[in-house]
């Protein structure tokens, strides 16, 4: 078995090499992916992502300051993720004999140690398989990704933990083991074996290289970069957009000042223009009071412009600027006291994302708003006529669009 591997770039430091890339990034991944989950609000219980028993972060209000927090750290850890893809595949290559190691049981510490590898590489081609698919549109599974992601994300970091703690200093003495200024002068006709190391990635019988070291880690680096490349578009504006070749939707919004991206069109979540005419009313509610307003009486009311981020969790974000009456204004009109939270509903009948929770923090931000305009015009069918949420930092999928019902929650109730 051992024979098969023969690649002699193989060996201890170019494991390492790519270890220490992924020791150095993987947090960043983790990190964003936490707080991306932390901006959702899952103190609430909400449809998604779900209740996630003992796995539940600390609870904290998501912040709506910096507007653009929710579209770095979401923004990051798309375009991160995507990019370690060659590199995990790389470093699993480059342990590929370890898979075929035998005798498979040799002693209770080498089971442990696999079974722990077992939940590394499957959980992070878990979280790569199951993001990837969510970023194409793809709902193939039937399962709730958010709350999949984010039990994949735990098993994969303590799997991460465990593996670091084992290798932490093989990965040190590996890198000292070779100068890299010498390594990367190596061309393909000077690349030698590894001396034997005691976990057999050093093959018994060599072939020749076909590619120096430099070159291949120039090669992965040189995928990843084109990933990233193709990729960071998605969240700029502009003719940026144009480049994020990996997006299968929003890369051509069309023009004019609803021109960006749409997530979910109004034809798609079945609603029709005459949910939306002159009958429409958004109703709000605080304690027992209710409030209907048509968009006439909103127009009339005092209008607020801000210039607010949309931020997807597939991955794409958009800057606009968006008109409308401030979520804190409606709170008053309505009569709500001390607020806790406010909770959205759409004329949308379906759907999960036909309802979101806000904050406190969220709706008293001075440019939270019902948006009716954007860009100076009203509103798209798509974008949400007559009257979306807006608020800084928060993520995209709690910026209701077709708004029919706001109910301020005040401490009392719970
Ligand atoms: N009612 C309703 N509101 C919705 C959605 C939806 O499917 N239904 N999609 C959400 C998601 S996931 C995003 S990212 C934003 C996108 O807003 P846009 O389509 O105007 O760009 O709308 C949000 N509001
Ligand atoms: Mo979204």
């Amino acid at each position: 078995m051992a024979g098969r591997w023969r690649s002699p770039l193989r060996g201890p430091w170019l494991t390492s090499v790519f270890g220490a890339v992924l020791l150095v990034t993987l947090p960043l991944l983790i990190v964003t992916g936490l707080l991306d989950h932390a901006a959702y609000s899952p103190q609430f219980g909400q449809a998604f992502p779900r209740d996630v028993g003992w796995l539940r972060l600390p609870p904290f209000d998501w912040p709506t300051r910096p507007s653009w927090l929710f579209r770095l750290t979401q923004g990051l850890h798309v375009t991160l993720g995507i990019m370690l893809v060659p590199v995990v595949l790389a470093k699993l290559w480059s342990v590929i004999p370890k898979l075929f190691d035998w005798p498979p049981a040799r002693s209770v510490a080498q089971v442990l140690e696999r079974l722990s590898l077992l939940l590394l590489v499957g959980g992070i081609l878990f979280q790569f398989a199951t993001g990837l698919l969510n970023i194409q549109y793809a709902y193939l599974f039937g399962f709730d990704f958010y709350t999949a992601h984010y039990y994949g994300a735990w098993v994969f970091t303590a799997a991460l933990v465990a593996h670091v703690g084992l290798k932490l200093p093989r990965l040190v003495s590996a890198l000292r083991s070779r100068p890299p200024r010498r390594e990367l002068a190596t061309p393909r006709a000077g690349t030698r074996p590894e001396p034997p190391d005691p976990d057999a990635l050093v093959p018994v019988h060599p072939g020749a290289a076909t590619i120096s070291r430099r070159g291949a880690l120039a090669l992965v680096g040189g995928l990843s970069l084109l990933l990233g490349a193709l990729t960071v578009g998605q969240s700029l504006d502009g003719a940026w957009r144009r480049t994020a070749l990996l997006l299968p939707r929003g890369r051509e919004p069309g023009g004019g000042p609803n021109g960006f991206p749409v997530n979910r069109t109004a034809a798609a979540a079945g609603v029709r223009d005459d949910d939306t005419g002159e009958g429409w009313r958004v109703t709000l509610r605080a304690g027992g009071r209710t409030v209907a307003l048509d968009r006439a009486a909103l127009l009339a009311l005092p209008q607020h412009t801000a210039r607010l981020p949309i931020a997807c969790v597939e991955g794409w974000s958009t800057l606009q600027t968006w008109t409308g009456v401030r979520l804190r204004d409606l709170a008053a009109l309505a009569g709500a006291g001390d607020l806790n939270s406010a909770h959205v509903r759409s004329l949308e009948r379906a759907g999960l994302f036909n309802q979101a929770t806000l904050q406190a923090n969220q709706v008293l931000d001075g440019d939270s708003l019902l948006a009716l305009t954007v860009n100076g015009a009203d509103l798209s069918p798509d974008h949400g006529f007559p009257a979306r949420i807006i608020v800084p930092a928060l993520p995209g999928v709690h910026c209701t669009k077709w708004v029919s019902e706001i109910e301020f929650r005040t401490r009392g109730d719970g």
